[in-house]
């Protein structure tokens, strides 16, 4: 069954190629007089199509890159959840309606999170897992995301991001994911690690409406 929709996803990757007329990252072979080119990662216009970003070879972060995922928006190893005492809560979740406090103005609808320690120690080894479920097509997409440099020091307050990921505490999210291609009601449900510390778990619905830009 996997190798049969590996396959299938090689062919279709394949003919966009052909279509698109894109060049890819390619190795070159030369077996005599004969020039053999392998295709050895997805161009980025059949990233969009795939709904996989572009700015990664493993868009769902479970260690498998996207050419040999069979699901590639889907982590098909889920984290499992750190144990310990709490040593923050996830004190509230965003997904639409964003406001950039900074700048005074709406922000583009992403996944925002306000985490508070509760402990006098910095905790620096925080990851996200994020699952979105759309029911009505029946599609689930799961995230793994260590929140790389991050640091939650003792007591502190702080909000993390999920989006383009180029500013601190913003941390990239894939563009092309159901989050901002569909219209549909999605479920979110996202739960975050800490080596030595209880994992914590949030929910929330973002309503059905229009289909949202990345910013
Ligand atoms: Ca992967
Ligand atoms: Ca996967």
């Amino acid at each position: 069954m996997k190798q049969t929709k590996i396959i299938g996803l090689v062919l279709f990757l394949s003919v966009i190629v052909i279509l698109s007329g894109c060049t890819a990252p390619q190795k070159t072979q030369y077996n005599g007089s004969n020039q053999v080119k392998t295709l050895t990662e997805i161009p980025d216009n059949a990233k969009k199509l795939l709904g996989l970003d572009p700015m990664s070879n493993d868009t769902d972060g479970d260690g498998v890159d996207d050419l040999n995922d069979s699901t590639p928006t889907f982590a098909d190893v889920p984290l499992q959840a750190s144990t310990g005492p709490v040593g923050f809560r996830i004190q509230s979740i965003l997904v639409e309606n964003n406001y950039d406090e900074a700048a005074k103005q709406a922000a583009p609808d992403h996944l925002e999170l306000v985490l508070q320690s509760t402990t006098g120690k910095d905790i620096g080894n925080l990851t996200v897992y994020y699952i979105i479920t759309d029911a009505k097509i029946n599609k689930t997409e799961s995230y793994i995301k260590p929140l790389k440099g991050f640091v939650l020091k003792a007591n502190e307050i702080r909000t993390i991001h999920f989006d383009a990921g180029q500013k601190p505490d913003h941390f990239r999210a894939n563009p092309n994911s159901i989050y901002y291609t569909t219209k549909d009601e999605l479920n979110f449900t996202v739960t975050i690690n800490a080596d030595g510390y209880e994992a914590q778990t949030i929910q929330v619905k973002k309503d059905a409406g229009g289909a949202e830009s990345p910013d």
